[in-house]
């Protein structure tokens, strides 16, 4: 008999290069280590403007495309993957709305950000595009295999 592991929810987070340019990383990723989910990939990359388009395939018509993807390529980006039950909505949460000025106090982007072309960070918005966008920006091997070794509940 076969069994098959459960698969996991992962999502996709990003810090963009604004977080990057001004020093922001550290908060950033505290909050998502803080909330307790588990860190599988991770790295400083300087994304090419193909990535970028693929990326943000679904708004390829909108009017801020271009600027879209300037923004993205203006810098290095922090690509994490992050694993958890609920993890993608959980960390949509943690991010806060779209517009920073509409997101809540508390959130990453309610604390850290002002404009939406300025928005620190990105998360993917269901599991599945969280595994497309993990299989987008990571290469086989780059995701760790590893379960943190936490201390079991005393009850
Ligand atoms: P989110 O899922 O919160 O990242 O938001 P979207 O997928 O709707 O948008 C992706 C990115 O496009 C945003 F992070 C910033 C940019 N954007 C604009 O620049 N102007 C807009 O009106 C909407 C989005």
């Amino acid at each position: 008999c076969f069994l098959v592991a459960s698969e996991v929810e992962q999502t996709y987070i990003m810090i963009k290069p604004d977080g990057v340019q001004r020093g922001l990383v550290g908060e950033i990723i505290s909050r998502f280590e803080k909330k307790g989910f588990l860190l599988k990939g991770l790295k400083l990359f300087q994304c090419p403007k193909d990535l970028a388009q693929e990326h943000y395939k679904d708004l390829k018509e909108r009017p801020f495309f271009p600027n879209l993807i300037d923004y993205i390529t203006s810098g290095p980006v922090v690509c994490m993957a992050w694993e958890g039950d609920g993890v993608v909505a959980s960390a949509r949460k943690l991010i806060g709305a779209t517009n920073p000025l509409q997101a809540e106090p508390g959130t990453i982007r309610g604390d850290l950000a002002v404009q939406t072309g300025r928005n620190v960070v990105h998360g993917s918005d269901s599991p599945d595009n969280g595994k497309r966008e993990i299989g987008l920006w990571f290469k086989e091997g780059e995701l760790a295999q590893w379960e943190s070794v936490q201390t079991p509940w005393l009850i």
